[in-house]
Order: structure tokens, then C-alpha cells, then sequence
């Protein structure tokens, strides 16, 4: 019986890794098709789930000859951009996006986001800050009624190097909960991103915090570069569902 149960056991995490590739899947999917209108310029977020809404993108553009320009939130982004030779742009020369379409760590009922647990925050919100629209796919995990129920990651926050451990410490005394230094995966030193700041991870915060003051408070800080709370940016989201199916919010 023990064979068994490790048996149905492994099945089953491979099961809810397949449904969770496919949620992803449907949803960029469906926000692509929704969103994406030949002549748009479009921004093109980062992460795991933004690689299908890429893959539809260029789909779109070979088989029904759509033309669309791209501008990246992150190096991965830009990558993945001139990896499916989609037409490459930037905010110098495009200032005015169309959509911009973007994962996140977490999405509330007021639709108002974490991100950046990539570490691309700051691009990514100025990017979506450019376009018309932002819309948000994602998997059936993200979805929840308070921001730090289901992510248990920890609010990024994008700082100046030199001003990390005042920031630290003067965000734990004034919201409490704790904040940490993010380090590279091999532990020899901090992450560094894209900007070349370092990233500041807020946990065990007071979900019942007003997100709209915090945040607003927090990149008035002097070494606050910015932070991973989206608020009020998003106008809708996409979650696929574990049956297949794509719930929206708006
Ligand atoms: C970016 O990638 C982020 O802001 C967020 O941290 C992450 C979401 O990635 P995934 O789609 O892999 O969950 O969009």
C-alpha cells in the first residue's frame, strides 16, 4: 500500500503541475485574443505565464498576419520578444502602449496587485503605466480576497543599494512585519536588478493595511526606487481555472 499511496501521490502533484501549465496557457491565451488588435503596440511582461500570451502573439501574427510592436518589462521579456522575431520597440520610440499584458504574484478582489517576485517590478510598472490598458493572466493560485492570503513571498520592494538596511528598518518599525534582503539563489550576494538596485521582501504584513496609502507613503521615501504593490493599474484579469475554463475580472 505504501508503494501505492507514493505512487497516486507523485501522480498527482504531476496532474496539478499540468493544470497549472494549462490555466496559465488558457489564460494568456484568451487575453491575447481579446486584447491584441492588429497596429497595437503592446507591452510584454515577464514571467512564466507571459511566455504562452508571447507564443499566441506570434501565432497571431504568422497565421492571421497581424502586425504589433512589443515592448519590453524585463531582459527575459526582450528575450523572448527576439527569440519568436516579433518586432522589438521600446518606450523612446513608443511611448503610447496600446495593452499591456503582465502576470502577478497575487491579485485581490479590487483587482490590485503583487508583483515583482521576478524582480522586474520597476519596468514593468512603468511599462503598464504607458499603456491604455493593463491586463493580468494568470493561474486559479493568484486569485485571492486579501493581498498576502495566498503569496506568501512577501511584498517586493525595489531599492536604492545604499539606502537598504535604513528602509528596512524604518518600514518594520512603522508597518511591522519583517523585512528582508533578497539574495541570489546561490547565497554570495544580494539580487541585483535589472536597474541595479536591490530588492527588499516585505512579509508577515497586516493584510487589513489601506494598499492605496501604504503604497503612496512608501515610494516618497528617499531610496524607495518603487514598490510591487499595484494599485488600481489593473482593468482586468484572467485566471484559468483548474477544469479548463477562464474566469475574468474587471
Ligand atoms: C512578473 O512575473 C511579476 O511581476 C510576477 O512576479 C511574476 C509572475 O510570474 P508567473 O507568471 O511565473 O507566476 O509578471
Amino acid at each position: 500500500s505504501n508503494y501505492f499511496s507514493t505512487k497516486y501521490y507523485y501522480l498527482s502533484i504531476a496532474r496539478d503541475k499540468m493544470s497549472l501549465e494549462e490555466a496559465k496557457k488558457l489564460a494568456a491565451y484568451r487575453a491575447v485574443d481579446e486584447h491584441v488588435e492588429s497596429g497595437y503596440t503592446v507591452g510584454i511582461g515577464s514571467g512564466s505565464t507571459v511566455i504562452y500570451a508571447v507564443d499566441r502573439l506570434a501565432q497571431r501574427v504568422t497565421e492571421e498576419n497581424i502586425k504589433v510592436k512589443c515592448v519590453p518589462t524585463s531582459f527575459q521579456a526582450r528575450q523572448l520578444i527576439i527569440n519568436h522575431k516579433l518586432a522589438l520597440t521600446d518606450l523612446e520610440i513608443s511611448p503610447h502602449l496600446n495593452v499591456c499584458i503582465d502576470g502577478a504574484d497575487e491579485v485581490d478582489s479590487n483587482l490590485n496587485l503583487i508583483k515583482g517576485g521576478g524582480g522586474c517590478l520597476l519596468q514593468e510598472k512603468i511599462v503598464a503605466s504607458c499603456a491604455e490598458q493593463l491586463i493580468i493572466i494568470a493561474d486559479y493560485t493568484k486569485h485571492s480576497c486579501l493581498l498576502g492570503e495566498q503569496y506568501k513571498k512577501g511584498i517586493p520592494i525595489e531599492v536604492s543599494p545604499l539606502a537598504y538596511v535604513p528602509i528596512k528598518l524604518k518600514l518594520e518599525k512603522k508597518y511591522k512585519g519583517d523585512v528582508a534582503l533578497r539574495m541570489a539563489v546561490n547565497k554570495a550576494g544580494p539580487v541585483v536588478t535589472d536597474n541595479g538596485n536591490f530588492i527588499l521582501d516585505w512579509k508577515d504584513f497586516d493584510q487589513s493595511l489601506n494598499w492605496k496609502t501604504v503604497n503612496d507613503d512608501l515610494v516618497s521615501w528617499p531610496g524607495i526606487v518603487d514598490t510591487g504593490l499595484f494599485i488600481g493599474m489593473a482593468s482586468k484579469a484572467y485566471f484559468g481555472l483548474k477544469d479548463g475554463s477562464v474566469k475574468t475580472q474587471s
